[in-house]
């Protein structure tokens, strides 16, 4: 098992790298998307948050980032930090909207992710996470819930940014096209959407088998049957299953994001964790805590939760799981620098976690 931190675009710099070193990260799992472009955030050093119109605008990272010659620099930076780069998480809206919505620029995006899939296995980059999702990670909003009313997201129950239709030009909780004629986007099945998910996996799996990279599947956050009145696709645990036989391959993983799976409202978080580490299909971990399940719940601090991490660990040293996990988020401290204290508060029970043998 590796300690990971995961890093926004704009903290890719030696300033960054450094801080995960001090928290103890041997990997980095890195986001190329910008998420923050032209939106309405609180913050850069926050989870994006957004409202009804997302996060921003997509497409604001360069083409040429997604090239292999920039992810050879990448790399090569990070390792001068003394770090592994050992995933990307998620594509950009402007690269797959179609793949998602089903329209008419479906086979060329199909195309040029596929690309990137390549050029991710030349680099040496193993894992590639990713979030098949309509609506996206929206419907949250900021409470001061967690320990000492410290900062954090959650949902109290349904509300506008909830069901609100999304408009025209928007997927993924990012506006892709700025000049979509008004309207929403049509109201879909289940079943249409696994139908979508069938398309990229078949499409996908053997393209990311040939480069040695594994795809790696976040599930729905948060998940609801729907959200924004589009489907949702794994917001059950079992569903995850129902992704890996699509396409049975190493290649075709999960980017298990444990808060997640405890916001969903059947299932146990620890035979979840057991099954899919002891069939292999976990590719990395989100490791993190949360209070509650959807519709009421919300992001605590690694040891307040409702999940016993300690117990999370065990079942994962008997499987032998040999990822990485990453805080993936967490509360914002009441201090100079909320978000490095709260991760750094993270990184050092996961560190302390990991080095703890099991009873
Ligand atoms: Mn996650």
């Amino acid at each position: 098992m590796k300690l990971g931190f995961g890093l926004y675009r704009h903290m890719l710099n030696s300033e960054h790298y450094r801080f995960a070193r001090q928290c103890g990260a041997t990997h980095v799992v890195v986001h190329l998307v910008d998420y923050f472009n032209q939106g309405d955030q609180q913050g850069e050093n926050s989870q994006p948050i957004g409202g009804l119109d997302g996060w921003g605008y997509a497409g604001a990272t360069p083409d040429e980032a997604w090239s292999l010659d920039r992810l050879l620099a990448l790399k090569a930076e990070i390792n001068a930090h003394g770090l592994e780069l050992e995933a990307i998480e998620n594509f950009d809206p402007s690269h797959w909207h179609d793949i998602l919505l089903d329209g008419p620029k479906k086979e060329e995006q199909i195309a040029h992710v596929k690309e990137i899939i390549r050029n991710v296995g030349a680099a040496g980059i193993p894992i590639f996470g990713y979030n098949f999702s309509i609506a996206g990670v929206c419907g949250r909003c900021v409470r001061h819930d967690a320990r000492g009313e410290a900062e954090t997201v959650g949902m109290d129950g349904l509300c506008e940014e909830t069901t609100a239709p999304i408009h025209n030009g928007m997927v993924w909780n990012m506006v892709y096209d700025r000049n979509a004629p008004a309207g929403a986007l049509p109201e879909i099945t289940h079943d249409e959407l696994w139908q979508r998910l069938e398309f990229f996996l078949n499409e996908l799996v053997p393209v990311a088998e040939a480069a040695g990279v594994r795809l790696a599947a976040h599930p729905d956050d948060p998940p609801l049957t729907t959200m924004r009145q589009q489907p949702r696709l794994v917001y059950q645990p079992d569903m995850y299953q129902r992704l890996l036989d699509i396409s049975p391959s190493p290649s075709n993983g999960l980017e298990f994001c444990l808060g997640t799976l405890a916001e969903m409202t059947d299932g146990d978080i620890y035979d979840a964790c057991d099954r899919y580490t002891r069939q292999g299909n976990v590719a990395y971990i989100h490791f993190r805590n949360v209070s509650g399940k959807v519709p009421h719940y919300h992001e605590t601090f690694i040891d307040q939760g409702d999940i016993d991490m300690s117990k999370i660990m065990a079942i994962l040293k008997k499987n032998h799981f040999e990822g990485v996990m990453i805080p993936d988020h967490t509360p914002q401290m009441s201090c100079a620098a909320p978000w490095h204290a709260g991760m750094a508060y993270a990184m050092g029970y996961m560190k302390s976690c990991m080095n703890t043998p099991s009873s």
